[in-house]
């Protein structure tokens, strides 16, 4: 008989009760026919097991972030059949939801060999409900039930539409002129794409019915008019993007009655007058947590467009990976974009001990730009400095001060994961860097993160604390100095305001922000961008992530804001309280309802309204370790976020909205069950 050496992994969740602390049980189960002996067992998925836990049954030999490695008892065998149990007490962050917890494991036997352990999803003791994945369905109305009677979302302006005929076929567009040409072709490849086989663009040899695009200066950038008459329809607006959004609503509208004829129509007559309420309607994708194909983020860019979304916040590095090739540091991808066993960047967030990742060649990102300028959508890249720099630091060593010792960590457990401004050495690296980046995005807006700087950040190097003693005072840099070895100082910017790391990180951002200024861009950040007040406020925007007040406020300093706040816009929370749902969960959860709900100009005054950039959507990729439950988190929580930055909230309908975007499309079209 062969051996076979097969080994399963199963954790548990139990929560905290009176007197007894939560723990977080991992049990590995031989299930081959060999002893297992001598071994290592590795486990990722996205929570930590921070070193002041108390571990039982093991030891805990070494952990980066949530890649955590045990170590058995001396001398132990894993008999086929017996099970080896490992618990973890006194976690900081607490797992919430089943994907929270280890999603991939492996072991590690003495002579290297590298063991694939099955992992089953965490479950929670005392709670037995079906783990959920895949998009919630919103089932379309009964005929002669729909509160409106065409689909469309987000919802335009003004609808005034009468008359009532079956669906036509698919459109025939009539266009002359730059501006009409060039938005047919891009709205006929859009739905190619998104619906094949629909048939929305047709000719009227194929009973495509008649769609004149008319020329109209005067209209917004992004508006348009749609006129119905009894055999045809008139679509009119002053710009490529203006015509693409017409047909999109006049799409919707077609593929609404037709697959749900009695309860939407087709008009015969009347008009929609529309405009966006907001000039900035984004999303953001992490790819640097998961990565995502270039086949997956062009599919995503059709299903913005599809709602009318306006900007693609590409977030091309973190911690985690690198994710866009650079000619003049290739380490950046060879080792920043791969995770895996041994290698510089260990099994992370679900990545298994096989080499995992990838990253976008320059002409793959060409391509992406491209693919967005059709579809009306400014691609933002993100290169998130100085903080999580864990993978570029990995890469381009030089990016620290040589002589630091000592250790700090940030709120995601990274060690060391910023890249230094005291070291003079940096900028040339970085301006490399970006001039590559500057010349792939034609946008020329450029986000550089700037989030969670920890709180002890370079309290062990030399350079940066005397840079802080010049810039901040000798007491300052003292007192920075002896945040250094403090394992649980991690902190997180929001509150490292006036604290030497954010000095510093200041005095980092206003040189970068002049450098991209000099090429012309606009710099993004993420709002701690703000502290110290050092970029130049007209030619930046922050993005807004903790609290609408907080956002606001930053407006009534003159920052321009994007408002994408944690408890309703990121999408990686999860959509309800329960284990059962996945998504994270330091920041709240919110359903659909509650997003679609939120008003993202509560409470601003008139003043602060004017740096009212817009909103966006903020997809973390942590708990997508499954596309099924990139599904449930993203939509159609997506399409709520898009028609708040497109309506206005007056013209909001939770009755409406929930009545249509069942018809909205999905990325990879896993349906709850
Ligand atoms: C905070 S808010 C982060 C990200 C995480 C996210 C998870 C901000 C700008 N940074 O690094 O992915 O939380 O929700």
């Amino acid at each position: 008989m062969t051996s076979l050496t097969a080994l399963s992994l199963a954790t548990t969740w139990t929560p905290a009760e009176e007197d007894v602390p939560p723990a977080y049980t991992l049990r590995l189960t031989n299930s081959g026919t060999t002893p297992v002996k001598d071994f290592k067992l590795f486990v990722s998925g996205p929570a930590r097991i921070d070193p002041t836990a108390e571990i039982e049954g093991a030891t805990l030999s070494s952990r980066i972030s949530n890649h955590s490695e045990f170590g058995p008892p001396a001398g132990f065998v894993l008999q086929p059949g017996a099970t080896w149990t490992i618990t973890a007490r006194g976690l900081s962050y607490p797992l919430r939801h089943w994907s929270d917890g280890a999603n991939t494991a492996y072991v590690v036997l003495g002579d290297s060999t590298i063991v694939p352990v099955i992992t089953t999803p965490t479950q929670a003791i005392g709670g037995n409900a079906k783990l959920l994945k895949g998009a919630a369905r919103f089932p379309v109305p009964e005929p002669g039930k729909s509160p409106v009677p065409v689909s469309i979302v987000p919802w335009p302006k003004s609808v005034a539409v009468t008359g009532a005929r079956l669906a036509p076929a698919g459109l025939d567009l009539q266009h002359l002129g730059e501006a009409a040409t060039s938005a047919a072709a891009a709205f006929a490849a859009l739905v190619e794409d998104l619906f094949p086989v629909e048939g929305l663009v047709r000719p009227a040899a194929e009973a495509g019915y008649p769609v004149r695009l008319i020329a109209r200066q005067g209209l917004g950038a992004e508006a348009y008019e749609l006129a119905f008459a009894a055999d045809s329809v008139e679509v009119r607006a002053a710009t490529h993007t203006g015509f693409l959004y017409g047909l999109i609503t006049l799409g919707q509208i077609l593929r609404g009655a037709a697959q749900h004829p009695g309860t939407f129509t087709f008009p015969t007559g009347g008009a929609i007058d529309d405009e966006p309420a907001m000039r900035w309607r984004g999303t953001h994708l992490d790819v640097a947590r998961q990565f995502y194909s270039s086949a997956e983020v062009s599919r995503f860019l059709k299903i913005l467009a599809w709602n009318k979304l306006n900007r693609f916040h590409w977030h091309l590095s973190d911690d985690e990976a690198w994710r866009v090739e650079i000619d003049a540091y290739p380490t950046l991808t060879s080792i920043g974009a791969w995770r895996g066993h041994g290698l510089p960047i260990p099994a992370l967030l679900g990545s298994s001990g096989e080499p995992s990742g990838g990253y976008y060649t320059k002409a793959a990102v060409r391509e992406i730009v491209a693919l967005g300028e059709s579809l009306g959508i400014l691609t933002v890249p993100e290169i998130d400095v100085p903080g999580h720099c864990f993978a570029m630091l990995q890469a381009i060593p030089e990016l620290r001060d040589p002589g630091e010792h000592g250790e700090y960590y940030s709120v995601q457990a990274f060690p060391n994961n910023c890249i230094n401004p005291a070291n003079e050495a940096i900028y040339p690296i970085i301006e490399t860097i970006f001039d590559e980046l500057i010349d792939l995005f034609p946008s020329k807006l450029f986000h550089i993160g700037a989030d969670e700087v920890p709180l002890g950040a370079w309290s062990g190097s030399p350079l940066a604390l005397a840079k802080l003693a010049q810039v901040g005072g000798e007491a300052l840099a003292a007192s920075h100095a002896k945040r250094l070895n403090q394992v649980t100082n991690h902190g997180g910017a929001d509150h490292i305001e006036g604290t030497g790391a954010a000095v510093l990180q200041a005095e980092f951002l206003g040189r970068i922000q002049k450098f991209l200024a000099s090429r012309g861009c606009v710099t993004g950040g993420w709002e701690e961008a703000a502290h110290g007040d050092l970029i130049d406020k007209s030619k930046s925007y922050l993005v807004g992530w903790r609290t609408v007040e907080v956002a606001a406020a930053l407006a009534g300093q003159g920052y321009d804001m994007v408002v994408a706040p944690g408890q309703r816009y990121y999408l990686d929370m999860s959509n309800g309280p329960v284990w059962s749902e996945p998504g994270a969960g330091w920041a709240g959860w919110s359903g659909p309802e509650e997003t679609y709900a939120f008003d993202p100009a509560q409470g601003w005054t008139d003043e602060q309204k004017k740096h009212l950039l817009g909103i966006q959507a903020c997809i973390w990729s942590e708990p997508m370790t499954d596309r099924a439950i990139f599904d449930r988190l993203v939509f159609p929580r997506l399409s709520a976020i898009a028609e708040a930055g497109w309506t206005p909230h007056a013209s909001k309908s939770w009755k409406r909205f929930s009545a249509l975007v069942g018809q909205m499309p999905i990325l990879y079209g896993h349906w709850a069950e």
